[in-house]
């Protein structure tokens, strides 16, 4: 297994369309180790393919010790909002409160291309949307309020030198040298 680079905002890739997963071999079931092994090592609890530089429309999720993947996902029922904190590690540092749909349903394929349905509410919902709109080129920090984006993107201006590649290299990245500093 390896880890993987993370690209961040600003890095082309991460506003891009994802195609549909058609085959389910052996070089897909290494990117999906590969990409859970990375989540693991940046402290996240999901991860889509942009993020890692790849247009496969898939997403590796870790919610309360329950990893899954989801190939070509779908939300099929959505219901109520509910706000909450969410970060994103393609944007290190920046967190903010996000208005999601408190409950989805979500059609899956797993890494033998079998079908799945899940539901999800709480943090594992939050983390489905906010995964499945990666797959659609879509930040958390879109759907913030034109001050608050402002805030976000003033604040990441002065990091954006600590990544000149518009890559994280979760080898380089030293324990405690990134801390969250709060709400926007
Ligand atoms: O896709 C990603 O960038 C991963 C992201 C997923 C996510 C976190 C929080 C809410 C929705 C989606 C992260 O794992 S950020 C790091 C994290 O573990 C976290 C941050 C804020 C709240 C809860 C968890
Ligand atoms: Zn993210």
């Amino acid at each position: 297994m390896s880890l993987l680079d993370i690209h961040v905002l600003g890095s082309p890739i991460l506003r891009k369309e994802t195609r549909p997963v058609v085959e389910f071999d052996d070089s897909l079931r290494s990117l999906i180790d590969d990409m859970f092994e990375t989540m693991y090592a940046a402290k996240g609890i999901g991860l889509a393919a942009p993020q890692v530089g790849r247009l496969e429309r898939l997403a590796v999720l870790d919610v309360d010790d329950n990893p899954f993947v989801i190939v070509n996902p779908e939300i099929v029922e959505a219901e109520g909002t509910v706000k909450g904190e969410e970060g994103c590690l393609s944007i290190p540092e920046i967190y903010a409160d996000v208005e999601r749909s408190s409950r989805v349903i979500v059609t899956a394929l797993d890494r033998e291309g079998k079908a799945f349905t899940i539901e999800a509410t709480d943090l594992r919902s939050r983390c489905l949307q906010h995964e499945i709109d990666h797959l659609h080129g879509k930040l958390f920090i879109d759907y913030l309020s034109v001050l608050k984006r402002r805030s976000a993107l003033a604040k990441w201006e002065g990091m954006r030198k600590d990544y000149p590649a518009l890559i994280r290299n979760l080898a380089l990245e030293t324990e405690g040298e990134h801390h969250h500093d709060g709400e926007l």
